[in-house]
């Protein structure tokens, strides 16, 4: 009975606030009831949960919600109580060299949120409940039926152009028109939404808030809204849909980090039909993990399926959509801890970042076998989707930035014509700083741009550093400032490719001084900004439609 109210508070807990749940006092006892927390590190129940909730929004991505480590290093009482409180509030409070960003410095934490963080560690991670396909379904919302939507666009706007647009600290997303720079709708999402995919058609935008709630946006209304939405998981990062010829619109897929399990929805309904759990052993010392998480996906367009990549196993999965009640699934081994990737220009080859170990796997999807685990010569490489272009000397190549380094790496990708280089390194580029997330350029442009919201550096986290993509080897070409507030995050270009959108991630308590946000929107040619979309509340992601739905970038 006791296990039964304790399952029962938790779920309601988490139902309620995102990933709200958990008790110190399942935290420290032991299965016999004797506890061996210190009393320096007690927690009172009002300060464990709001502790465990800015664990959740700061901390559990890099580390995992049972802090068994993945991108940042296992957080357990066993391995943090050596370290010490001094240490270990010295690393929350200023950061570390690995990549791990200064909490208090950047004046994220507050200084007695840093001391209860402190003492958090020294309690054992609460163990999250489970969200099976009973809560799935009860959580599903059918708005708008297919057969009461438009049956043709509302309105005479080129939905190709349309840019969706990660409102975060909102849980909002927004439509913007990318001809007129109109901001068409405002549309409440999950808890930090994190990113946007469109479905192989264009028509819809899917959404991905922290909380696992996936939500479907019809852009052929005359103002975009929700048409449906379903909470997959407790918390999530990816979802894509189904682009293989002939499965056009008809499916979607979440990956969940907690519960580990990934579920696959109706493409014009989100009706949830299957859903699989990824619990299983690492690919290299076959120990069981207890929270595989799902990282990125993609949507492959040479067979009806996902790639997805299994952040702690390490291993990538090719989930086959074919017949989704019982679907297929090929386990790649590749590396740990699998995060972010992308598509090479020819849509063979998947690259993604195993961070933790500053490599890049490379996947052959026509094959469906590993070709190289690349060492990127960075610290923690992070490419979003990566970059695309063509090399005078190396030819075809893709190109990651770094979090903790400040160089730009580019793989070969191109075995036919340039076997010597195809899946090495090519070139290591000196970048501005270190800090960088993400990495964009569009086969019209002459030139790659970087960000680097994450930088030591305050002036450098708003300034973009650009490349000529004839002439690497020559380091920056140019920097842009774009901003003096906030942090200059992710970049997009519009369909020509003659317009580069990047994100100013502001605060939201700083939006009477019109400082929450903006979108900077440059001319690619000249390299100045022509226009900004201001007051909008901490933009982070942009999704242009056909850039998304062809995976240019
Ligand atoms: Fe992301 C992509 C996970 C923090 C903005 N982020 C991804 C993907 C994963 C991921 C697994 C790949 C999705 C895919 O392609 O299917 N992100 C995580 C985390 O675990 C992490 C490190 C910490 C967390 O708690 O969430 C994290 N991410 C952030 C941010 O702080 C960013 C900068 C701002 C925000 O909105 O939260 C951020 N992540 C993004 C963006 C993408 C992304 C914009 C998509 C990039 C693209 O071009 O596809």
């Amino acid at each position: 009975m006791r296990e039964f109210l304790i399952a029962l508070m938790l779920v309601v807990a988490f139902m309620a606030g995102g990933m709200a749940g958990g008790t110190q006092a399942i935290a420290k006892e032991h299965p016999d009831g004797a506890s061996d927390l210190k009393s320096e590190y007690v927690l009172t129940p009002e300060q464990f949960e709001e502790t465990r909730q800015v664990y959740f929004d700061r901390c559990a991505g890099c580390h995992g919600v049972l802090r068994k480590g993945a991108t940042g290093p296992n957080l357990t009482p066993i391995k943090m109580g050596p370290k010490g409180s001094k240490k270990l509030r010295d690393m929350i409070w200023y950061g570390t060299g690995g990549g791990m960003p200064g909490w208090g410095k950047m004046g994220v934490m507050t200084e007695d949120e840093t001391d209860l963080m402190v003492k958090y560690m020294m309690n054992e991670p609460p163990i999250p409940p489970q969200w099976d396909m009973t809560s799935v379904m009860a959580s599903w919302k059918l708005i708008i039926p297919p057969d009461k939507r438009p049956t043709k666009p509302e309105h005479d706007r080129d939905i190709e152009n349309m840019f969706s647009v990660v409102l975060r600290d909102a849980g909002q997303v927004c439509i913007i028109d990318g001809d007129t720079y109109e901001v068409i709708s405002t549309i409440d999402s999950g808890y930090a939404v994190h990113i946007t995919r469109m479905s192989a058609s264009g028509r819809y935008v899917y959404t991905i808030g922290r909380d696992g709630k996936a939500t479907m946006i019809d852009l052929w209304m005359e103002k975009p809204d929700t048409v449906a939405e379903v909470r997959c998981a407790l918390d999530a990062r990816s979802i894509d849909t189904s682009k293989f010829k002939g499965y056009e619109d008809k499916y979607c897929v979440v990956g969940g980090y907690w519960p580990p399990q990934f579920v696959i929805l109706d493409g014009a309904t989100l009706e949830p039909l299957k859903i699989v759990s990824t619990l299983g052993y690492t690919y290299d010392t076959e120990e069981f993990h207890p929270e595989p998480r799902v990282a990125s996906i993609v949507s492959s367009h040479i067979a009806p399926e996902w790639v997805l990549c299994i952040k702690e196993t390490g291993l990538v999965w090719l989930v086959s959509y074919k017949d989704v009640n019982n679907p297929t699934i090929t386990m790649i081994e590749a590396e740990r801890f699998l995060h972010d990737g992308g598509w090479d220009s020819t849509k063979r080859y998947f690259l993604v970042a195993a961070n933790a170990r500053n490599k890049i796997s490379i996947i052959d999807t026509l094959e469906r076998k590993l070709v190289a685990n690349v060492d990127t010569g960075g610290i923690k490489p992070h490419p979003g989707r990566g970059a695309n272009w063509v090399d005078p000397e190396f030819g075809p190549v893709w190109a990651t930035g770094h979090i903790g380094d400040d160089v730009i790496s580019l793989i070969g990708t191109d075995p036919e014509g340039h076997p010597e280089s195809a899946f090495k390194m090519v070139r290591k580029i000196q970048a501005l700083s270190s800090g960088n997330l993400f990495i964009k350029t569009h086969p019209k442009s002459k030139w790659v741009w970087v960000d680097h919201p994450l930088s030591k550096k305050e002036e450098y986290r708003t300034t973009l550093g650009i490349f000529d993509k004839a002439n690497m080897e020559a380091g920056i070409f140019k920097t842009l400032k774009v901003a003096d507030y906030g942090k200059a995050v992710h970049l997009e270009y519009n369909k020509a490719g003659d317009e580069l959108w990047v994100s100013i991630w502001g605060n939201m308590g700083d939006a009477d001084k019109g400082k929450a946000g903006e979108i900077v929107i440059i001319d690619d040619a000249t390299m100045t900004i022509k226009h900004r979309i201001k007051n909008l509340v901490t933009p982070t992601g942009k999704f242009n439609v056909y850039n998304t739905m062809h995976d240019i970038y």
